[in-house]
């Protein structure tokens, strides 16, 4: 079934044909079953785990043992509906399902975080609604920038927050292990990328000062800890302290989100991993304009579902690319600035930005004393607009939300996506 079949069924007259989109959506149910025997991580897609036609169990993929387990699913984006995944709580319940279906219950689930699209209380709903199905004792969370968007996380902590310490972070302890969950979508730098700040790096470095150097670690965070690809904004700018910190364990794992593909990486003791999310795939790094939500032809699937299987190493080993799902022939160079500068569309009137393809269009706009001007999301994911010196900021911008503003002073004002630190632009305000 190729990728307009899908969209044809999905024309039909309740609107969704869902056994249709889930059979030809392969990742839908996506997560990774995490078990830990000895201190020894071990990972297993759920997608791997089930035969794809039946949704029987693969027993030759199955954990032989471990006396602990739980699962990692990640950037469910409840309230996202765009042709890529029309449906996305219906992936995430296929998700809990293979959880349901595992012959032992994990002890709990990790949600990397975005489990909401726009921050809304509905969306938050729904996903709790979904949850309280899961088999698992129970579920840890992280924020993702699209869980914080307009009110800088003040209800997302409200709701997942209760038991954390400043802006969500905290840490746990089970079957021997010790599990810290980071937050790097606050109070993000304009042209940076995600941002833990000295606060809870503080806090890192105390919380670990009494754990025993033979102490299994993981540590879970949305924004990847280690650079994937800066160009787009997956990376965590302060990372490079907290794994510092990290240095002296036998044994650390590093769970993270956002970029909705698997990626691994091993440096010395510590193993990175990205998990895909419920919602739908991203482009690997570089292979595409830019980062966002792919609608995946059924026949390119079996690439994006890449072997998750992780084993812990102990000693000092060089730095390994594992599993790297990066077609050979695309360049993982960041892309050139003019092609930002420019952009891909004509602004239509002075005084108009496009926001496309992760990029303002044109990056420095120049206009007179008194124009309004108004930035228009054309992407199919949120952004929304701050001025560096807080002069201004828009509330998030959906898909084809529009935002203005009038300069009436001259002077260079220059602002950045709250959400997509990497996406700056600027303003230049002249006199008549
Ligand atoms: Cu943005």
């Amino acid at each position: 079934m190729d990728n307009r079949t899908i969209l044809d069924n999905l024309g039909n007259r309740d609107g969704i044909d869902r056994r249709g989109f889930l059979k030809c959506m392969a990742w839908a149910g996506t997560g990774v079953l995490w078990v830990m025997n000895g201190g020894i991580a071990r990972s297993y897609g759920l997608s791997q785990l089930f035969s794809p036609d039946r949704g029987t169990m693969n027993k030759d993929v199955l954990p032989a043992s471990g006396d602990f387990s739980f699962v990692q699913i990640s950037d469910s984006h409840i309230g996202f509906n765009k042709a890529a995944n029309p449906d996305v709580t219906a992936t995430l319940n296929a998700a809990i399902a293979k959880i349901n279906a595992l012959r032992k219950s994990p002890s709990f689930v990790l949600h990397t975080g975005d489990l909401s699209h726009l921050s809304r209380p509905d969306e938050f709903d729904s996903l709790d609604q979904a949850l309280r199905d899961a088999k698992t004792g129970q579920v840890f969370f992280v924020a993702g920038e699209h869980d914080v968007v307009g009110d800088n996380g003040k209800q997302y902590l409200e709701r997942y927050g209760k038991r954390t310490k400043g802006n969500g972070w905290y840490s746990f302890d089970a079957a021997g292990v010790h599990f810290v969950g980071l937050v790097n979508v606050l109070d993000l730098k304009p042209g940076g990328l995600g941002n833990l700040g000295s606060g809870q790096l503080e806090w890192l470095a105390d919380d670990l000062r009494d754990k025993t150097a033979s102490t299994p670690i993981v540590v879970f965070a949305h924004v990847p800890l280690w650079s994937v690809f800066p160009a787009w904004g997956w990376g965590t700018d302060d990372a490079a302290q907290a794994l510092a910190y990290l240095k002296r364990f036998g044994s650390v794992t590093v769970l993270n989100g956002h970029i909705h593909q698997t990626l691994q990486k091993i440096e010395g003791n510590i193993t990175f991993h990205t998990a895909m999310s419920t919602a739908f795939p991203q482009p690997a790094p570089g292979s595409a304009p830019s980062p966002g939500p792919m609608s995946v032809p059924a026949g390119k699937l079996r690439s994006l579902l890449g072997l998750t299987s992780v084993n812990f190493r102990e000693g000092n080993h060089s730095l390994a690319l594992i599993d790297s799902p990066l077609d050979p022939g695309t360049s993982p160079e960041q892309p050139k600035d003019d092609r930002r500068s420019q952009g891909d569309a004509a602004p239509r009137r002075e005084g108009d930005v496009d926001i496309m393809n992760f990029r303002f269009a044109p990056r420095t706009l120049t206009v007179a004393v008194g124009t309004k001007v108004t930035w228009t999301n054309r992407d199919d994911v949120p952004h929304a607009i701050v001025s560096v010196d807080k002069k201004f900021s828009s509330p998030v911008l959906d898909t084809d939300e529009s935002f203005s503003q009038t300069f009436m002073d001259s002077g260079a004002f220059d602002y950045y996506c709250s959400m997509h630190p990497q996406m700056t632009g600027t303003i230049l305000v002249v006199a008549r």
